[in-house]
């Protein structure tokens, strides 16, 4: 997910002004959603015959792909990723108190991977796992929330502990000439190598960051080339502003760990696909609704609301806005209903730096996705929804897997307003 930068480097009333501003724009009254397609072309039958093609690099050696896109077959992606194993690597924090950026600061983690995993759930998706890495929260505490977030989904799939920390900045070894690599390796990676051995091929879904990913493309290379795709909440248009209703937000999977993205991207032909802040910030759900599955009938949307209080009431707190995007939400729906999504061929621009360091406004630390860089190996970069529809359905389905109900307002034209198109738009 994307963090936000607000605790740590901005005063309140600079936040505040913004909010009010935005706010102003955004009537809060309709609430919902929108998102609407960037320039950006959609992903069509011939786009992915293309993707296919040129998923991996020549002489990448990374094994015969199982992730076959059948030219002309609109639902190859919803049949094949429902059938498709798929193995989280997540930093699934729902229902901390305090910790947030791997403990490091003071306001509750993010909410969203939890969302992430029951839509996927509720959709049939193939869930062999849940890898818990450190990102939102440090990773033992969040081995017990994405514990708590498995039981209250009634799902019968493995909680496995992963990293601990970031890899270092580089390549380490000792002075007796010790290649160090392997030390990142723990269970979670053991286990996804394991899987990959089982399943001869599965999607992961990094929706946090990408440690542990890396690791087993290091350290398992023969497991590493059955990786069908890595889905990952990652990356922007070139010089997107991360934010939202004036509320600054950093990349954070990435600054968490921005050499793990580098090695996948740079030093593994692995089928990558950006699920890019241009879209997963879209389509936000009102906070009042989200606030409103604590009091539900329904025990799992209960538990969601009860786990999602201290997330939602720092957000009332900062003024963060009327509705908020439950950002991961949007890499599991790419498995679900790709044909909503405007995605594309890209290539990929990495400013890396050192982890856990950097802060919004404070870097220039990015990951940038473009079909116009033509000279890196070639990935799919997903921007947004292809309608106001497209939005709308992501929405209800977000509260329907959780037990919730419907958006209360059926206009999908609920918007965040005139800024949309300076927000979401455009860029
Ligand atoms: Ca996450």
């Amino acid at each position: 997910m994307w963090k936000m930068g607000l605790p740590t480097f901005r005063s309140a009333s600079t936040v505040a002004v913004g909010v009010l501003a935005c706010t102003v724009a955004v009537g809060v009254a309709g609430s919902a959603p929108q998102a609407i397609a960037g320039p950006t072309t959609p992903l069509t039958p011939e786009g992915l015959s293309t993707v296919r093609d040129d998923a991996r690099a020549p002489g990448g050696g990374h094994g015969v792909p199982s992730y076959r896109l059948v030219e002309g077959n609109e639902a190859r992606h919803l049949d094949g990723g429902q059938n498709e194993p798929v193995v989280f690597s997540t930093d699934m924090s729902m229902g901390l108190t305090t910790g947030a950026r791997n403990g490091m600061s003071t306001a509750p983690p993010d909410i969203d991977d939890s969302y992430a995993l029951a839509l996927a759930l509720a959709h049939g998706i193939d869930v062999r796992g849940v890898v818990v890495t450190m990102g939102n929260s440090m990773v033992k505490p969040t081995v017990v929330t994405a514990q708590e977030t498995v039981a209250a989904l009634g799902a019968d799939v493995p909680v496995v502990q992963g990293a601990e920390v970031w890899l270092p900045v580089e390549a380490q070894q000792t002075t007796s000439g010790d290649d160090l690599t392997g030390t990142c390796v723990n269970d979670g990676v053991r286990f996804m190598a394991h899987e990959l051995r089982q399943t001869g091929g599965l999607t992961i879904m990094a929706i946090g960051p990408l440690t542990d990913v890396a690791c087993l493309a290091m350290n398992f290379p023969a497991e590493a080339a059955l990786i069908n795709r890595i889905v990952a909440l990652v990356g922007s248009k070139p010089a997107t502003v991360f934010e939202i209703f004036g509320t600054p937000l950093v990349d954070f999977n990435y600054i968490m760990d921005p050499r793990a993205e580098q090695i996948i991207l740079e030093e593994t032909t692995i089928p990558f696909t950006a699920i890019t802040f241009d879209l997963s910030s879209l389509a936000p759900i009102p906070i009042p609704e989200l606030e409103g599955l604590a009091s539900s009938a329904d025990p799992t949307a209960r538990f969601f609301g009860q786990a999602s209080m201290p997330r939602l009431d720092y957000l009332k707190e900062s003024d963060f806005g009327p509705a908020y995007p439950i950002f991961d939400a949007a890499a599991a729906w790419h498995l679900i209903r790709p044909e909503d999504q405007v995605c594309q061929k890209a290539g990929y621009r990495l400013a890396t730096g050192s982890p856990a360091t950097a802060q919004a406004g404070e870097t220039d630390i990015h990951d940038w996705f473009s079909p116009e860089f033509t000279d890196t190996r070639q990935v799919v970069s997903c921007t947004g929804f292809t309608s106001p529809e497209a939005a709308a359905r992501y929405q209800q389905a977000i509260l329907q897997a959780v037990g919730g109900g419907s958006v209360a307002t059926t206009e999908p034209s609920g918007r965040v307003g005139d800024s949309s198109a300076e927000l979401y738009g455009e860029r």
